[in-house]
């Protein structure tokens, strides 16, 4: 099975959707270029959960990460473009949103006081293999 590498998955989790932020962070991606190429609202079986999550099984944050992932509507869309990739985890930002620099996602939307660091807005794809991987579990369709 061939699969265009320059495609990656992105989720707006659902304390952005919370927070009322889908526009302004697709917009982001808009602007950077890329094209979206498909997008759903969707809640977050337990189980899509954890197999999207299987990394991170057994780590202290496991059971906090899948109570809040699960809680409510994400936005899981597939992106499209050179180096899509790298550039769309540089978007993003760090993964604590403390050390989330300003001009990324998670650095200018993050909730100052922080509530925590499991709560930062959205998900990318971190390589090839796990673009693949996610892009599979959510758009089985989309993989070529
Ligand atoms: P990433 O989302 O930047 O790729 P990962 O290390 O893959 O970061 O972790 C997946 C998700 O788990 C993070 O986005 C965050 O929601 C949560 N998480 C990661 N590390 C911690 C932690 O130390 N405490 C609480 N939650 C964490
Ligand atoms: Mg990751």
């Amino acid at each position: 099975m061939m699969m265009d590498v320059d495609k990656t998955f992105v989720m707006i989790k659902p304390d952005a959707v919370r927070r009322n932020l889908i526009g302004k962070i697709i917009t982001r991606f808009e602007e950077a270029g890329f094209k979206l190429i498909n997008l759903k609202l969707i809640t977050l079986s337990r189980e899509l959960a954890s197999k999207h999550y299987a990394e991170h099984k057994g780590k202290p944050f496991y059971n906090d990460l899948l109570a809040f992932i699960t809680s409510g509507p994400s936005i899981a869309m597939l992106l499209q473009g050179e180096d899509v990739i790298k550039k769309v985890r540089k978007i993003v930002g760090a993964t604590n949103p403390e050390e989330a620099q300003s001009g990324t996602i998670r650095g200018d939307f993050k909730e100052i006081p922080l509530k925590s660091v499991t709560e930062n807005l959205i998900h990318a794809s971190d390589s090839e293999s796990s673009a693949k991987r996610e892009i599979y579990l959510f758009f089985e369709n989309n993989l070529e």
